[in-house]
């Protein structure tokens, strides 16, 4: 559709940036910390661990300062939950909640509405040792977690999002870090998905608590959508993107919004025998949890063709990259998208195709909680970061948005990865994606200074002309 008119972005758009605890806070094991499975996972070779990060945990106000500076609506990061409740369950940390008390009194002091992630990617040593969300427990273990979140912080916090990217979680487990499988398990995909059962029961019944308890707040989910294409007009390729987006996309979606699996993905879980098991009180539940809003994190479209089922196709691929799952769909090389200097493939005008989708799906307002550029960034010696190549790709994406607004679509707010620069998920701290960049290496602690980006100024414009001035 070409629009005469552009319709603006709303008066209340939310302009942030994203974070999560574990890859930018630091002070892992510090002040009653307990240690979560990123603490504890053997990192990937060449890349630092995760014990100091951006040192976010004391420099908060520096770094909120320097969000406020930008002009930021809003400042989504994540709550540890390590940090809380050391051991998963049991005696909550005041040191914990003290620190998140402090961040969140930061934010609001400078008008950041904050938004906060309950869990991205640190599930609790300890609970990983009882087996993770193998162990049906995990739907309580999390609820306990999130009620002493609104306990502690539902006066000031009205935007909750439950889980980051329970698709990755669930399809690229072993890349991020997270997957524990039982010892004797016998059919792999029925363990993973039965894992992701008990994340489904647990994200529906903390969205219910959430309006129970904070009947003003707004809470939603977090997946990464990434809108499916077609290799080719084939017939069978579209089926295979029908599949694809139904594995990576939908589930999620669908679950949370109607409270019911989406009809392709099960009837692929029973192919392979291995459909989650209901626990009593579980179909109510997923019923029973309502979403305010679609958070998703977005980063660009995925393309897939058919696969009869004859090759063996390599899953384990990361979250941005093509795979294949054999007899349902393989992954394709779009050769009309460029990469990013780590191999992801950029695709601005997909942002727009994605949002539109979800919309028409789900009729849910829209908050885009992560979209941003991974690249190597250098410090001039005068303390500049010219990244004009970050740059274009946000402009791109934000031109993408006001489109989709144009199209009809409901946006709440925009909260690119990342504020700061912090460490990736499995490519270390050389992968950059902040408008603050902070002087230290992959290994090198060096001052962890912050130096405002080109990128910095560019935003707080974008920002202080609620999205007119896309300029440089
Ligand atoms: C998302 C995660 C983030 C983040 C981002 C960039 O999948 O929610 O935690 O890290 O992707 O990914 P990466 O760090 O792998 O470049």
């Amino acid at each position: 559709m070409i629009h005469k008119t552009l319709k603006p972005f709303p008066k209340d758009f939310l302009w942030g940036a994203s974070t999560s605890a574990y890859q930018v806070e630091g002070a892992n094991l510090e002040d009653g910390k307990g240690p979560s499975c990123q603490d504890v996972k053997k990192v990937p070779e060449g890349t630092s661990d995760l014990t100091v990060c951006a040192d976010h945990y004391h420099h908060y106000k520096e770094d909120i300062a320097l969000m406020a500076e930008m002009g930021f609506k809003s400042y989504r990061f994540s709550i540890a939950w390590t940090r809380i409740l050391p051991q998963g369950t049991g005696e909550v940390n005041p040191k914990g909640i003290e620190f998140y008390n402090n961040l969140i009194n930061e934010c609001l002091k400078y008008n950041i509405e904050p938004i906060v992630t309950m869990f991205h990617f640190d599930m609790p040593a300890a609970l990983d040792q009882r087996g993770s969300w193998s162990n049906r427990e995990s739907i309580d273990w999390f609820v306990n977690f999130a009620k002493v979140m609104f306990e502690n912080f539902g006066d000031r916090v009205k935007y909750w999002l439950t889980i980051n990217e329970q698709n990755m979680l669930t399809l690229v487990g072993p890349v991020i870090g997270t997957l524990t499988i039982p010892e004797g398990c016998t059919n792999e995909l029925k363990e993973i998905y039965q894992q992701n059962h008990h994340m489904l029961v647990a994200q529906a019944k903390a969205m219910a608590l959430c309006h129970e308890m904070l009947p003003d707040a707004k809470i939603g989910p977090a997946p990464n959508i990434s809108l499916v294409y077609p290799a080719s007009c084939k017939p069978e390729d579209v089926l295979a993107a029908q599949n694809y987006n139904a594995v990576r996309n939908w589930l999620y979606l669908d679950m949370a919004v109607y409270g019911v699996y989406n009809n392709l993905v099960w009837a692929w879980l029973e192919e392979h025998d291995a459909t989650p098991d209901f626990g009593e009180g579980d179909a109510e539940a997923l019923k029973n949890g309502h979403p305010d809003f679609i958070g998703f994190n977005y980063y660009n479209t995925a393309t897939c063709e058919w696969e009869d089922g004859t090759v063996e196709c390599d899953s384990a691929a990361d979250q941005q990259t093509a795979r294949g799952e054999t007899g349902m769909f393989k992954g394709f090389k779009n050769p009309y998208l460029p990469t990013t200097e780590f191999g992801w493939e950029i695709d601005p005008m997909g942002f727009r195709a994605t949002i539109r989708e979800m919309y028409s799906r789900y009729r849910l307002p829209l908050l885009v909680t992560e979209n941003g550029l991974g690249a190597y960034d250098t410090l001039t010696e005068d303390g500049k970061v010219h990244d004009a190549y970050r740059i274009e790709y946000l402009r791109k994406h934000i031109e993408q948005i006001r489109l989709a607004i144009s199209d009809g679509c409901e946006m709440l707010g925009y909260n690119p990865w990342s504020a700061i620069d912090l460490i990736s998920t499995h490519e270390g701290m050389k992968k950059r994606y902040g408008f603050i960049y902070v002087d230290r290496d992959e290994f090198e602690l060096r001052t962890l200074k912050r130096y405002r980006k080109d990128s910095f100024y560019w935003y707080k414009k974008v920002i202080a002309s609620n999205g007119e001035d896309l300029t440089d």
